[in-house]
């Protein structure tokens, strides 16, 4: 009985770390795999607990999670925003209770207003320039760099990191091809479903769009089988930019039905166990955001996209991708 006793001490005593997570919802692909990525790494490791909240989608959920993890009197905790704003208040109370904050995905425009101890994310104005980079000069690799497209901006979530950063670099970029025309522009809420209807609803209610840059990989999936329903060739008749390089979007690329997907990983679990080991350990991590380094994807390779973004093709990666 005694070693038993002994045995649970020791086990307790690894068990001291209890880690919190407000997830935004399970819109994608991405997000899945983003969910994935943290809790199995958080779980995986000796001694600490997961305490994992699941948002759909609402803010207002998001703030409750996070006043219910100081009441527990969490050690750490990792948030991504629904939205960019609206947060400054909880976050201070985050603050108050003295948990250390991870801002990981998309980042609150409050960042300079509260503490965090670190912060990773995507560069989502950098995502968004390489959509329409890639088509504008795929668009001349093939010969049509002179010519008038129309082009349809798929947005995500209104409000959201994600969309607001990628929409202006979206925007900015076609200032630099004066051949790209915007006819259309929209919200699909980073969702297949909703990608698929407002495709739909372009399909009837504008003349003709050349190129799709849909904001994530899931509407730009959905969007596909809306041209299919209408009787158009995805890839051909309309060429068409995803974002965040999941394993669908290889295939669809694969099959020549989706033209190319710029890479935004989803993968933040060993970056969350990282920085909270160095924080056990006393380190300041600093306040810069840190961007993973990431690929363009599509069927040929070669398609400089600027900063240093020359594509890949998306058969070479293919086996590699887990998500
Ligand atoms: O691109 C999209 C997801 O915030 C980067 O959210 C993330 C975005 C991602 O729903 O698929």
């Amino acid at each position: 009985a005694l070693a038993l006793v002994m045995i649970l001490g020791v086990a307790s005593a690894f068990a001291d770390v209890k880690v919190a997570f407000s997830q935004i919802g399970q819109e994608s692909d991405w997000r899945t795999a983003n969910t994935d990525s943290i809790n199995g790494a958080v779980k995986g490791h000796e001694g600490w607990e997961l305490i994992y909240d699941d948002a759909q989608q609402k803010q207002e959920n998001q703030i409750k999670a996070l006043r219910n993890f100081i009441t527990q009197g969490v050690d750490f905790i990792l948030f991504t925003g629904v939205v960019e704003t609206g947060w400054e208040e909880v976050l201070k109370e985050v603050n108050e209770a003295e948990i250390p904050l991870i801002l990981i995905d998309r980042m609150p425009d409050c960042m300079d207003k509260i503490e965090y101890a670190a912060a990773f994310g995507g560069d989502f104005v950098e995502e968004g320039r390489r959509q329409v980079a890639w088509a504008g000069e795929y668009l001349k690799s093939i010969g049509r760099g002179e010519e008038e497209v129309n082009v349809a901006i798929m947005e995500g979530t209104t409000g959201a990191g994600a969309q607001v950063g990628r929409t202006k670099g979206n925007l900015a970029a076609m200032e630099a091809y004066p051949n790209l025309k915007l006819v259309a522009q929209n919200t699909g809420n980073f969702t297949r479903a909703e990608g698929q209807a407002l495709m739909e609803s372009w399909l009837k209610s504008v003349d003709k769009i050349d190129v799709l840059i849909a904001q994530n990989d899931d509407m730009a999936l959905g969007a596909i089988d809306a041209i299919k329903g209408a009787g158009l060739v995805p890839g051909k008749d309309i060429i068409i930019v995803g974002c965040d390089s999941v394993k669908a979007a290889f295939d669809a690329i694969v099959a020549g039905e989706m033209n190319a997907t710029i890479e935004c990983t989803p993968l933040y679990g060993p970056f969350v166990v990282d920085a909270i080991e160095k924080l056990i350990a006393g380190e300041d991590l600093g306040k810069e955001l840190i961007h993973p380094v990431e690929g363009v994807y599509d069927i040929d390779g070669g398609i400089d996209c600027g900063n240093g973004a020359v594509s890949v093709k998306a058969a070479d990666v293919i086996n590699e991708r887990q998500y």
